[in-house]
């Protein structure tokens, strides 16, 4: 049995989900997913890596949706709760999957694709109630999961991990960080990243530790439980610091204190997912007396870098390898600049590293240099800690924590009968780290950009959309023709 899940049974009595003011013991956990393999599996022994996309907010029936996938063989291909229809598909299809588990919020939205492409839809609620068959064995190298990212093309790529991998990635941060049984931690990321996934949820189920669901972010919801005296461990991105700052900055004097005093009681709170400004880290530090733990990751990879848990955490550094991850700097050339203090990109080896990208051997091929994974963020070594300062595309933009490509943008932006030519580039922004921004080639000089923005949201999620645009007369270009984006972020100014 998958190690995971197999832990599980250590703790059988304990709390392991807290969700829509219900708690969950292992057991439960145990039960359910049992029973919904056992709906998937319908007669067959093994699903041998069939994929079967899942559409379930956070929450107790997703944790048992995503154990029976992996305990009835198949692949688990988590969906994003914001996404548009034709987001999803893009998904449904690439991976061909032949299983579709929703909730019954989705279930109007997905059942006349389902239809169309002769898959089994089930609604979670209903797979609760099955006695259990027996289970597959599934070996550490088969595929688990595969989780949507973008990157350089117009398409997002599917990353697949195995068993194996994820497996990794739990063990290094469950010990670089000391998760124990008696941990609890909230999580209000999507369940459809590495960060919510592997960091919070399954760290905390690996070490019998309970994970408490919030359905979405809200400052004030989720300082109350800050504050509560309940939570050991919290984890989100900057742009989500930068928000509880924001909040706790209007509180009344009394409940700034109140808040304050609180907080103090975690063990642990950690940044990851995009850069943490300084200044974020240090007005933290002010309001809550911890000073952030910043760590680098990536969906291919996991959690690579890692400020210390009980020595130094240096702000604006994410640290040192995890254990058993392998890093190194390489220059233009391929030559190793960790030693020299020079900038280079962080390549990575380890068990931590993916698969491949779902059905692109090409795109596999080329994400590796001499064996060692591309990452495409530029580090330099600085007195024994690596400090990130970026990345080599400006395709890629980082905003919220959410990876986002400007060419897939750019992709649908041509599609608009109005729009003859695009270019859109990210802005940097306190708040968000990146904002989305466009620049337009248009006869309409009049175009509403309201009514643009309500035609992008159907076509992609809704934080991929530009919140800011501009009519150009054209666009800038270095003499080989190619938009020179750096020049154009200034013309946003
Ligand atoms: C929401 N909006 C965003 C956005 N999130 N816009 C740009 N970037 C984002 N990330 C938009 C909404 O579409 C909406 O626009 C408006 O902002 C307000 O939406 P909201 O729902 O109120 O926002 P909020 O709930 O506050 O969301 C912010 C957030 C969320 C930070 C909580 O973005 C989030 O959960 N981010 C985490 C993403 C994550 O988990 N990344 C990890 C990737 S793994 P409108 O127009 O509709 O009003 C990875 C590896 C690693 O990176 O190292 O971890
Ligand atoms: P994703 O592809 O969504 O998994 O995002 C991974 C990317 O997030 C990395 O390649 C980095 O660009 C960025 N990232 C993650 N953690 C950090 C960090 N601590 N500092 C800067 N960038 C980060």
């Amino acid at each position: 049995m998958i190690e995971l899940i197999k832990r599980g049974a250590h703790f059988a009595n304990r709390t392991a989900i807290i969700s829509n003011q219900s708690a969950y013991s292992y057991q439960q956990l145990l039960n359910a997913s049992d029973s919904i393999a056992n709906y998937l599996l319908k007669g067959k022994k093994d699903l041998e890596e069939e994929r079967v996309v899942f559409l379930v907010p956070p929450s107790f029936e997703y944790v048992a949706t995503q154990w029976a996938i992996w305990r009835a063989g198949g692949i688990a291909v988590p969906l994003c709760t914001l996404h548009p229809l034709p987001s999803l598909q893009y998904v449904i299809e690439d991976t061909e999957a032949t299983i579709l588990v929703v909730s019954e919020d989705y279930k109007a939205l997905l059942t006349p694709l389902a239809k169309e492409r002769n898959m089994r839809l089930f609604l979670v609620a209903d797979l609760l109630d099955k006695p259990s068959v027996d289970l597959p064995t599934v070996s550490l190298d088969r595929r688990a999961m595969i989780l949507y990212t973008s990157g350089t093309t117009n398409l997002p790529k599917g990353v697949v991990t195995t068993h194996q991998n994820i497996q990794f990635q739990i063990e290094t941060l469950v010990n670089a960080w000391e998760w124990e049984k008696d941990d609890r931690i909230l999580n209000i990321l999507p369940l459809h990243h590495v960060h919510g996934i592997i960091n919070v949820l399954s760290c905390a189920l690996w070490s019998g530790a309970c994970c408490e669901f919030l359905p979405k972010f809200e400052a004030e919801k989720v300082w109350q439980k800050l504050s509560s005296g309940q939570l050991t461990l919290f984890m989100a991105v900057p742009t989500i610091y930068f928000k509880l700052i924001a909040f706790w900055d209007k509180a009344t004097a009394t409940e700034k204190e109140r808040l304050s005093n609180g907080v103090k009681a975690l063990r642990l709170m950690v940044s990851g997912s995009a850069a943490l400004p300084v200044p974020v880290l240090e007005k933290w530090r002010t309001i809550s007396t911890h000073t952030l733990l910043e760590r680098y990751g990536m969906t291919e990879i996991g959690m690579a870098l890692s400020n210390a848990y009980r020595t130094e955490r240096r702000p604006g550094h994410v640290g040192l390898p995890l254990p058993g991850v392998a890093i190194r700097l390489v220059d233009a050339e391929g030559k190793d600049v960790k030693a020299t203090g020079e900038p280079g990109e962080i390549q990575i080896k380890g068990p931590n590293v993916f698969k491949e990208y779902w059905r692109k051997p090409q795109a596999t091929a080329d994400a590796y240099m001499d064996g060692w994974f591309r990452s495409g963020d530029v580090a330099i070594f600085n007195d024994g800690m690596f400090k990130i300062l970026g990345r080599d595309s400006v395709d890629i933009i980082k905003s919220g924590g959410y990876k986002i490509s400007a060419l897939e943008i750019e992709d649908i932006l041509r599609r608009h009968p109005a729009i003859k030519e695009c270019a859109v580039v990210g802005l940097a922004d306190k708040e968000w780290g990146e904002i989305v921004a466009a620049s337009l080639i248009t006869d309409e000089k009049d175009l509403d950009f309201d009514a643009l923005k309500k035609w992008l949201k159907e076509l992609l999620p809704a934080y991929k959309v530009p919140r800011k645009f501009i009519i150009q007369e054209e666009l800038p270009r270095n003499t080989l023709g190619k938009v020179t984006k750096k020049v154009l972020k200034s013309a946003f100014d």
